[in-house]
């Protein structure tokens, strides 16, 4: 006990002392006392009140809900610590959050210092008292970084809680910080333990801001994903939560699977990645004499597009601006890709920095550590200086195995970041000498996937719809020849949009720079990039209206493209038939049909799947069946010049501002929509 009680005491009014001498005694009615402490309390914790932004950031919806987070995380710490395993948070009407944990109880005898008060008074009515219970209470306590749990006392209208421990349940009540019921003894228990507490946060300082059941509940979760040791019973009130909100009433929460689970979760199934997701846990390397340092957890998933990201937590804790630990988790990446590049004899390995893999990686990284300090207002950034060895040691040993495990993989994320510090050195080169580099490379779009060559005859352009399928497409091209572009979503209707509009499109904006050629009266074929441009969208309905709103917009500025027959469309499959080893490609429902008919002799099960859309269509398939030179078909896009009044016409009435000329379009053709893209 000795250790957690070792600060020493704050000040007290010696006036005060006399009065307050048996408030932690439970007897009934001793009121007096009560007010005596009340007088002190009030004094420690108003500041709080009195300015609750040097506390709690704020008064708003977002300074509430850091008021759930510090009692939920100290209900944390008593399961990081192993001595509870479930935690319940129940919402309730009045704006009432309940937080039960199984663990020890918060100690209720007298405080050693100050034997007139119970150590549960004084944790609740004393600023910083969190601090004064770590050390060897809590092996990684979080709840230090917490502005503790007498700062939501303060700022709670009402709190009550209810202590179980050495078989009795005790409660006291207090309002705006100060008791109000003396700690009493009110029944036994077998085996019940724990501290629940409840608590409803004042409208003096939030005003009528509530709760968001949405909001909690992710918080929850996310508790959940990163101690796979608890559960977390969530339960909310169902008139708490308004129409459209999917927030469950109840839900269980016990991520066995931890941070991989949770990556999982957040970048979808059809997220484009090199590799696997390299996830784990592992002790930090302890003290020389041996005592436990903790440990940390992770989960990677390598990128080939779309947006990098790291959320780092310690002791369960959000640390948004990173720190040392954060330092140690890149330092094992970059130095474990450099010494496997070393290993390969690649020498470019060398020329790779942290920004080149943190550019490609979405991640979460989790650690537990005794004492941690934090630093900044708001205290989101980890500080500890032994964070980062401790951490970079035990993830390198991990990454290098992994590496060596499997070296295909390992080989092809080496290159793929590479090919990333490649792009970041000539990006700087470019920077540093904008005159000298006049050429072709100047002022290309970040997305754009570019080919080595440069000779436009030699090269093509796919231009494909969204990251994920331009992920696939960057695995399946000839990086020499065959530059990628992802283009967002549904590209604005160009025909029926103003000219303003259009030139503000940043899609469009990244599609003309990096064909080089300009567009309307700027338009200079001589400076097109690439011999085809090639517009390569799914199989489907959407793919295909993509791929028009694209033909119109080359229509519309840069029609000579397209006269000059550079214009192409890619043809995709919708589905693959496979029977034993031998697959077969069908282009839509139709040619499945005859295919299943023709093509396959015996007798013999056939399978046949169907392309979600080109990101789900493994590289090699889209290699095989529509990028490959030697195996695929294209259609080039024309516009006959002779007929240049009817293309207008056409262009005009089916993608332009009448829809009523699109309807009759639509049902004239109902028959054969097919012949739509042959523009
Ligand atoms: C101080 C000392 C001990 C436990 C706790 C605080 C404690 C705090 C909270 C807050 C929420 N749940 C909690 N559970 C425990 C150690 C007591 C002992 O040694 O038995």
């Amino acid at each position: 006990m000795s250790d957690l009680f070792s600060e020493p005491p704050p000040p007290r009014k010696p006036a005060a002392k006399p009065a307050a001498a048996s408030a932690t005694k439970p007897e009934a009615g001793n009121t007096q006392a009560y007010d005596a402490s009340a007088i002190e309390v009030l004094e420690g914790l108003e500041p709080v009140r009195r300015r609750p932004g040097m506390y709690i950031g704020g008064t708003d919806e977002t300074a509430l809900h850091h008021l759930a987070a510090e009692v939920l995380d100290n209900a944390m710490d008593e399961a990081v610590a192993g001595h509870a395993s479930t935690i319940d948070v129940a919402l309730e009407p009045g704006n009432k959050l309940t937080i039960r944990d199984n663990g020890r109880g918060i100690p209720v005898d007298p405080h050693p210092r100050f034997p007139d008060r119970s150590a549960l008074e004084v944790i609740l009515t004393t600023l910083h008292a969190g601090g004064k219970f770590s050390g060897k209470a809590y092996a990684t306590s979080g709840g230090l970084h917490g502005v503790g749990s007498s700062v939501v006392n303060a700022l709670s209208s009402r709190m009550d809680v209810e202590i179980a421990r050495d078989r009795a349940i005790w409660q006291q009540a207090y309002e705006r910080g100060i008791p109000v019921t003396p700690l009493e003894k009110t029944g036994a228990t077998q085996n019940r333990r724990g501290t629940q507490i409840s608590f409803i946060p004042d409208t003096q300082i939030f005003g009528t801001h509530a709760f968001v059941p949405a909001r909690l509940y992710k918080l929850c979760r996310s508790k959940a994903f990163l101690f796979r040791g608890v559960t977390i019973r969530w339960s909310c009130d169902p008139s708490l939560i308004k129409a459209g909100d999917d927030t469950p009433t109840e839900a269980v929460l016990h991520f066995p699977g931890g941070l991989a689970d949770s990556l999982t979760d957040e970048l979808g199934p059809k997220a484009p990645l090199l590799t696997p997701l390299w996830a784990g846990d592992a002790a930090l390397p302890p003290a020389a004499d041996g005592t436990d340092n903790g440990r940390v957890e992770w989960a990677v998933a390598f990128l080939e597009s779309g947006t990098a990201a790291l959320a780092s937590y310690c002791n369960t804790i959000p640390t948004p601006q990173g720190g040392t630990h954060e330092t140690g988790f890149r330092n094992a990446l970059v130095k474990g890709l450099r010494a496997w590049g070393d290993q390969r004899s690649a020498k470019k390995a060398s020329s790779i920095t942290a920004e080149d893999v943190l550019g490609s990686i979405a991640a979460k990284l989790s650690v537990f550590i005794r004492d941690p300090q934090f630093q900044g207002q708001t205290k989101e950034k980890l500080t500890s200086n032994e964070a980062s060895k401790l951490v970079e040691t035990a993830l390198r040993d991990r990454f290098d195995h992994w590496l060596a495990q499997n070296p295909p993989q390992a080989d092809s994320l080496l290159a793929f970041v590479i090919e990333r510090a490649e792009e970041r050195i000539r990006r700087r080169e470019q920077k540093d000498t904008p005159r000298k580099s006049a050429t072709r490379r100047l002022r290309l779009p970040g997305k754009l996937t570019d080919c080595t060559r440069e000779r436009a005859e030699e090269t093509e352009i796919f231009l494909v719809e969204g990251d994920s399928a331009g992920g696939s497409a960057k695995q399946a091209r000839n990086r020499e020849t065959q530059a990628v572009l992802p283009l967002r979503g549904k590209i604005l209707n160009v025909a029926s949009a103003t000219t303003e509009k259009l030139r503000a499109n940043q899609e469009l904006k990244d599609l003309i720079e990096a064909l080089g050629c300009g567009s309307g009266d700027r338009f200079d074929l001589s400076k097109l990039r690439y011999g085809r441009v090639i517009i390569m969208t799914d199989a489907d309905v959407d793919g295909a209206h993509i791929a028009s709103l694209l033909m119109t917009f080359f229509y519309r500025e840069l029609p000579e493209l397209i006269r000059n027959g550079h214009l192409y469309l890619a043809q995709p499959p919708l589905y693959r038939l496979t029977q034993g080893a031998r697959s077969v490609y069908a282009m839509d429902d139709a040619d499945r049909e005859r295919k299943l008919k023709t093509e396959f002799k015996s007798k013999g099960k056939i399978d046949v799947s169907r392309f979600k859309g080109l990101g789900e269509m493994p590289p090699a398939d889209l290699k095989e069946t529509t990028m490959d030179p030697n195996r695929r078909t294209l259609l080039r896009v024309v516009a006959p010049p002779e007929d240049r009044l009817a293309t207008r016409e056409r262009v005009e009435s089916l993608m332009g501002r009448k829809p009523e000329l699109r309807f009759a379009f639509i049902q004239e053709h109902a028959q054969s929509v097919g012949e739509l893209l042959d523009v």
